[in-house]
């Protein structure tokens, strides 16, 4: 059987790959040239753990080549971003490009796949626009040139994709009944975990559900810790405590939500139902507002300090990765560089270079030890396990503001403390 990957990102690349080495034909597509040159030669263009060598055999293994156009297949997963507008609408353009790019190399019997996350009815779209370019198919039953068009929304966590590609527990919801049994056995071919059968519509939002969940839970611990502060309360403590109640389990706070799902997800819900998702959008600004919380806690922490020198530990969205889309961190980094006339400095122990947007600015990517040292204020951004072995005596007579409670500091209040 052959399958055909729209976009060879995240999702896509480690699906493509895992598919190729159960033994499936892969053609990878992208509109990146320069992905798909280095997939061709058996490199990869992002970061995910143990990603490159899959990658370099299923290209040896003859099974998983990449070009910028579809060709024909049995099956089509399209995995393209789906992000939002200004106004928080969700933006279709890239799904809307891709099936229009497969159109024309579908053949009665192929299944297309929706594997992005994406707003209710998105999937029944996908089908129209398909029939739009194909007067000839057809998606009614009996009929002798029928596809099938699904969505099996992608569930995996950046750090752990190719484990959780196989292992995690799958929704597929078809745009009829035929659609979603025919997706199934597909998907049965590589995945561990259980199987569930929905409708398209279902699929859809119960995807954006799972990350609405989590907006939610981490925007009532960062509530939390902007109440702490007022109150003069650990919030560390005080989440541990109550933590230990049976039915109690508070996420943790931070200086607000990166990547580019949790924080774009929900407005897709928001979207649907504007008048009644109120919980969702307050969520959304709790965790939008934490970075500038923080901006206002270093400001406050600095006011008697002349042209103090801060030091930022950490620029990715979350613990233990170098993705840095939407991060929270860099927002950070950005506006203090914008409020201190003194250089920032940066310490990212995943990536090598500056990011460009950063480059023009008053930012300087340095050593986490040389950050330290250089510093009158270091304010850790991110839980990077490398972070979590900082000696307390690095950080006397600093002022250290910890967005994430891993630094071995005493105050009582989780931001603006001296030790
Ligand atoms: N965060 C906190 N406190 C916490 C947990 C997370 O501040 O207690 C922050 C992180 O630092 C980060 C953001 O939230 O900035 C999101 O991180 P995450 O680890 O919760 O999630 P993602 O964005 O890496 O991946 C999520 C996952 N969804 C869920 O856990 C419900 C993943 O399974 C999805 O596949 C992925 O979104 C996606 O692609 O939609």
């Amino acid at each position: 059987k052959k399958v055909c990957v729209i976009g060879l990102g995240y999702i896509g690349l480690p699906t493509a790959t895992v598919l190729a080495h159960n033994g499936f034909e892969v053609h990878g597509v992208d509109i990146n040239e320069k992905a798909v040159e280095l997939i061709n030669n058996g490199q990869v263009h992002i970061y995910e753990p143990d990603l490159d060598i899959m990658v370099k055999k299923a290209v040896e293994s003859g099974n998983l080549k990449a070009s910028v156009v579809p060709e024909k297949a049995d099956v089509f997963i399209i995995a393209v971003p789906t992000p939002f507008k200004e106004n928080h609408k969700p933006d279709l353009t890239y799904v809307e490009q891709a099936t229009r790019s497969i159109s024309p190399y579908l053949e009665p019997g192929n299944i297309v796949i929706l594997e992005s996350t994406s707003p209710v009815g998105t999937t029944e779209k996908v089908a129209e626009w398909i029939l739009e370019e194909r007067a000839d198919l057809s998606i009614d039953e009996n009929h002798e040139k029928r596809i099938f068009v699904s969505h099996c929304p992608e569930r995996v966590l950046p750090g752990k994709i190719l484990k959780e590609l196989i292992e995690n527990d799958r929704i597929i919801g078809g745009i009829n009944e035929e659609s979603t049994k025919r997706t199934v056995e597909f998907y049965k071919n590589f995945v561990k975990g259980k199987i569930l059968e929905t409708n398209a519509r279902t699929a859809e939002l119960s995807k954006l559900t799972e990350n609405a969940f989590r907006d939610v839970n981490i925007a009532f611990a960062n509530e939390l810790s902007m109440i702490c502060d007022e109150l003069n309360i650990n919030v560390w403590e005080l989440i541990n405590l109550a933590n230990h109640h049976p039915r109690v389990n508070i996420l943790q706070p931070g200086p607000g939500v990166g990547g580019h799902c949790i924080a774009v997800d929900p407005w897709f819900i928001v979207d649907a139902a504007p008048e009644t998702a109120k919980l969702l959008r307050t969520a959304r600004m709790v965790n939008d507002s934490k970075p500038y919380f923080i901006i206002e806690k270093i400001k406050e922490a600095t006011k008697n300090l002349q042209n103090p020198t801060i030091a930022c530990l950490g620029l990715a969205f979350k613990a233990n990765v170098d993705d840095l889309r939407e991060s929270p961190a860099v927002k950070i980094v950005k506006e203090l560089s914008a409020i201190y006339d003194q250089t920032i400095y940066v310490a990212e122990p995943h990536i090598e270079d500056i990011p460009k947007d950063l480059l023009e600015l008053n930012v300087q990517l340095v050593k986490t030890e040389d950050a330290i040292e250089k510093a009158d204020v270091v304010v850790l951004l991110v839980d990077h396990d490398c972070f979590k072995i900082i000696e307390k005596k690095a950080l006397s007579n600093k002022i250290v503001i910890d967005t994430r409670g891993v630094l071995p500091i005493t105050s009582n209040i989780e931001v603006s403390m001296t030790i």
